[in-house]
Parts: C-alpha cells; structure tokens; sequence
C-alpha cells in the first residue's frame, strides 16, 4: 500500500473542524487534505465519518468513530479496500458522561435545570434524592466504552458487573456475566448501562422481557446504539413504570423525530449522540493514523484493523 495522499472527509465536520485533523496530521509523509466526495476517490487513504460508495477507491478508509455498524464490510474486503475504527479513544469521554447521567438522576440536577427554565423555586421530595456509593451498574459491554464507564461510576462507590459473550473476568469490573445470562444480570441493577456495539447478534438485544425484568426504581442508559435496543418497548417501560428513567444518546432514528414522546418525559435525558465530545477529538483520531501510518511504513499490521 503505496500512501501518498491522505484525504480527510468533509463529514468529519460532524465532530471537530476537518482542518484540525489536516493540520494536526501535517507532518506525515503524505498530503493531507480536506476533501469532498469526488476528491476522495484520487486519495489512497481516507479520514472519515460517513461512509460513501466513493471510498472503494481508496486503499485504507478509517473511520473516526469505533461503531462500524454503518460501512459495508463485505464490500470492503471484494474491493481489498482496509477499514480501521477508532475504538480505544472514549473510555474517559464516555465514562463522565454516563458518570453525568447518573449523578444528575440520583442529585436531581435534571430536575432542577427544567424547573429552572420555568423560573419555579422547587425542591425535590423528601425521598426522591440518593447518593451512589453501593448503587449497582450492570455494564453491557466490557470493551473500551464499558470499561471506562466501570472506572468512572465505580470511583464514586458503584458496584460494576460487565455483561459480555463469554463470563471471563474482566479488570475493573465486580462481576461478570455472559450474554446468555442478560436477564439475572439486569434484575437487581440501579442502573443499566449500554455500552455495546451494534451487531446481528445485540440488534434488538435489550427488549420488553429485559425491561419487565429491571427493577421498577432502575433507570436505563444507552450510550451504544439506538438499535441494539425496541424503542418502542422501553417507551412502554417508561410510560407504564415497568422503570423509573432513562439517560439516552443514541436512538433508533437521529436526530430523534420531533414527535417521540421521549422528548416530553421528566425521567429522561436526551443528549444528541455527544456522549464521546470532547475538544480534543481529533488529536485522539490523529494520533490513531499516524500509528497506522507508521506501521505502514514498517510493513507491520494495522492497528484497529477491522476489515
Ligand atoms: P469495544 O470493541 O472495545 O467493546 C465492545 C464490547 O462489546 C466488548 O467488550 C465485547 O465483549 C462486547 N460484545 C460484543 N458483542 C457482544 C454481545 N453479543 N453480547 C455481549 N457483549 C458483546 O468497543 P467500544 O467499547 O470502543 O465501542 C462499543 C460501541 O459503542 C461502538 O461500536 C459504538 O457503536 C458505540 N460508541 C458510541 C459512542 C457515543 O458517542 N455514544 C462513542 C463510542 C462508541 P466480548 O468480545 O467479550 O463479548
Ligand atoms: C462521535 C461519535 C463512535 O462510534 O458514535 C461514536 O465512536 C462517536 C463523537
């Protein structure tokens, strides 16, 4: 693989100014400019967020999120085109956010930001507030996400247990369990936590079955993707108070439609899909390419290699 240009995607716009990444990757031994659809089909590798039929052109394309669930892998390889993730970067980003979600559920922070948007002076009920120290997260998902959400919550007292395909131990998590045990993990959690990637096997994974067997004080996050859980479902489970809330950043549709009654509930934060901001982003993605770049050089093998 010959690197002579490197093409940074206009979509990478979506999460930081493509002329950070073009500038922070200015010393590569290859160009590296800012391009459009048409302008990446002369370049032999690819920075992005979107996927285009375009990039087939392309040597290498690597994705600037870790979820791939939007490029077609079977394309890729008959083309023997590369694709690299960026999974490894958001284990603090997404750790305090969900950190964030819990703290302002059990302070009441969320509560207090709406009534003061109202001008209303109003306290929460005497029972309604709680501290998180020997809460429970049952974490689905024990990679980078998961696990930085796992030393994050517990830092401020929450017991960890880590749902993944197998029940091999994880570090930083008290329990584990595997997939196949989804439903006794969930049952005495405080809070559950998505973390995962969306795949055939998690599509749909998080159902009504899982939420009538949640316990009704739980409140529910999915910092994964939207898919992996029935909206439709966990709206029921709100509705009904089959659980309590839920803190969400993915959804089945994004932007979530204006019409989803997810928008109006007082238990749930909505947050659009910035769970991973931070301003530093594309120092993170650059450091990732110009580890690749690097192996390339070397003729080693690609680091986050997923195609
Ligand atoms: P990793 O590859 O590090 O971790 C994925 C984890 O999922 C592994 O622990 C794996 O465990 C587990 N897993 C995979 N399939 C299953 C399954 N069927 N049942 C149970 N566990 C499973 O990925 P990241 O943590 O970096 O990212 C995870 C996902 O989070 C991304 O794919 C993306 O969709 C999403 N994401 C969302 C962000 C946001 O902004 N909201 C930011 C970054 C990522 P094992 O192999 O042991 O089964
Ligand atoms: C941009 C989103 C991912 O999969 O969706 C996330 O990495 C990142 C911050």
């Amino acid at each position: 693989l010959d690197l002579e240009r490197i093409g940074v995607h206009e979509s990478v716009g979506n999460v930081f100014p493509p002329a950070e990444l073009e500038s922070y990757l200015s010393d590569l031994p290859a160009t590296v400019e800012t391009v459009d659809d048409d302008g990446a089909r002369d370049c032999d590798a690819v920075v992005t967020f979107a996927y285009r039929e375009a990039f087939l052109d392309c040597d290498w394309i690597h994705s600037i999120q870790a979820g791939v669930d939007r490029f077609p892998f079977d394309d890729l390889e008959a083309e023997d085109v590369v694709l690299t993730n960026s999974t490894g970067i958001h284990d603090r980003t997404v750790g305090e956010t969900v950190a964030g979600y819990l703290l302002a559920f059990s302070r009441r922070l969320h509560a207090h930001v709406a009534a003061q948007k109202e001008g209303e002076w109003e306290k929460p009920a005497w029972d309604e507030a709680f501290t998180l120290p020997g809460k429970t997260a049952c974490i689905l998902g024990t990679g980078t996400l998961g696990s930085g959400v796992a030393d994050v919550v517990g830092s401020l007292g929450v017991r960890t247990v880590g749902v993944r395909r197998s029940a091999d131990p994880v570090p930083g998590f008290d329990e584990i369990y595997a997939t196949d045990d989804l439903l006794e993990a969930v049952a005495d959690a405080d809070f559950v936590i998505v973390t995962l990637p969306l795949t055939d096997e998690t599509h749909q994974l998080v159902d009504s079955e899982v939420f009538e067997t949640m316990r009704e004080d739980a409140y529910f996050v999915n910092v994964g993707r939207g898919p992996i859980v029935d909206e439709h479902a966990l709206i029921d489970a709100l509705e009904s108070g089959a659980i309590e809330g839920a803190a969400l950043d993915v959804f089945e549709e994004e932007p979530l439609p204006e019409e989803s009654p997810l928008w109006e509930m007082d238990e749930v934060i909505v947050t659009p899909h910035c769970a991973a901001f931070t301003r530093d982003y594309f120092r993170d993605v650059g450091d990732l390419v110009e580890e690749n770049v690097g192996r390339l050089e070397d003729e080693e093998e690609f680091y986050n290699r997923v195609v």
